[in-house]
């Protein structure tokens, strides 16, 4: 059993999970439509890491006895200006998902809730790398997307970009 505080925040957690997933979706379309595949292949992958993101919090919920409770996903934006804003928008999303996790993590603490502080550390780490991963990500076409040859060897770079599911077993 988990404390109803703990379990609604994670409800809300699995919501946005899902969220980040469909996001990356609707980036990952954006590219495949624009014939920056490789841009699209990382934001599939993405998606996935996302959705399997979504899975563990459900898959928490489950091992404690507690209800897993869906709720409606909603619509990405789908308002991209240029090559770039994708990449800014999901820089911003990950620091946006990183304070949400902090944020049960402080109520978990407040509650002396050991066990749900020891599975959110994998959280934690993983968001400090997707911001890390991303901010890259921004900085390199910073660099190297503004001129079409630059843009076509990171597309190319990305399109090699593989899928491996979470360390984290619960
Ligand atoms: Fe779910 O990993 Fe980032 O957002």
């Amino acid at each position: 059993m988990l404390n109803k505080g703990i379990t609604d925040l994670i409800n809300s957690q699995i919501n946005k999970e899902f969220y980040s997933s469909f996001l990356y979706l609707d980036m990952s379309n954006y590219y495949y439509d624009k014939n920056l595949n490789g841009f699209g292949n990382w934001f599939a992958i993405q998606t996935q890491e996302e959705y399997a993101h979504a899975m563990l919090f459900v898959k928490y919920l489950q091992n404690n006895g507690e209800k897993v409770v869906m709720s409606t996903i909603a619509a990405p934006e789908n308002t991209y200006k240029d090559f770039k804003d994708p990449l800014a928008v999901s820089l911003e999303h990950e620091i946006y998902i990183s304070a949400s996790i902090n944020d049960i993590y402080a109520v978990a603490y407040e509650l002396k809730d050991f066990k749900t502080m020891q599975f959110l550390d994998w959280f934690v780490k993983e968001q400090g790398e997707e911001e890390q991963k991303s901010d890259d990500l921004n900085k390199r076409y910073d660099l190297f997307g503004v001129d079409a040859r630059g843009l076509y060897l990171l597309d190319a770079e990305l399109s090699t970009r593989n899928y491996s599911a979470p360390s984290l077993v619960i």
